[in-house]
């Protein structure tokens, strides 16, 4: 079953249009991008939310970046699998993915590789406010089996979604 954050934080019933940036100095590829923006669409596509790119990082509502080991947010990243991303509870917006794992956008997912998309489309949950769910087939489910990939939204990452917006 899902979950939410202590208190049940969301962002605000005003604020249904949300932005999105990328980290300045990051340069990703345009296939990089289209990554996120269907990790998007997915979330979009259940609820009354939009998601749109912005070019303003400072502005942005949900903050995209890769970094390596400490990054100032007192979460450091640890190399090569173990933490791979992380995502903080409505209204803070950061989303961080580990600079140093093997991404896949699409194709073989070799040993320590991992799949961009599924990742994105779990913090994107925890951006929104949702935690883990107990459910396995769900995107919020805590762990994923190594070389798969998952991106559809279970009934239960939809029925949380829905309680919160
Ligand atoms: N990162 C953890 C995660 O996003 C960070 C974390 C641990 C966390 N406990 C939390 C975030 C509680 C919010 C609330 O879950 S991770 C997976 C999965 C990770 C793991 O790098 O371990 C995915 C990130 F599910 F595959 F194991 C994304 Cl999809
Ligand atoms: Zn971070
Ligand atoms: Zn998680």
């Amino acid at each position: 079953h899902y979950t939410f954050f202590p208190g049940m934080p969301r962002w605000p019933v005003s604020k249904s249009e949300l932005t999105y940036a990328f980290l300045p100095g990051n340069q990703l590829e345009a296939d990089v991008k289209s990554v996120f923006t269907r990790a998007f669409e997915r979330w979009s596509e259940v609820t009354t939310l939009t998601f749109t790119e912005t070019s303003s990082y400072s502005r942005a509502d949900i903050k995209i970046g890769f970094y390596s080991g400490d990054h100032g947010d007192g979460e450091p990243f640890d190399g090569v699998l173990g933490t791979l991303a992380h995502a903080f509870s409505p209204p803070n917006g950061w989303f961080h993915l580990d600079g140093d794992e093997n991404w896949v956008i699409s194709g073989d997912l070799a040993v320590s590789a991992v799949d961009l998309e599924s990742v994105a489309v779990h913090e994107i949950g925890h951006v929104l406010g949702l935690g883990h769910s107990s459910v396995e087939e769900a995107i919020m489910y805590p762990t994923i089996s190594s070389g798969t990939r998952k991106l559809e939204l279970a009934s239960d990452d939809i029925a949380g979604i829905q309680q919160l917006y």
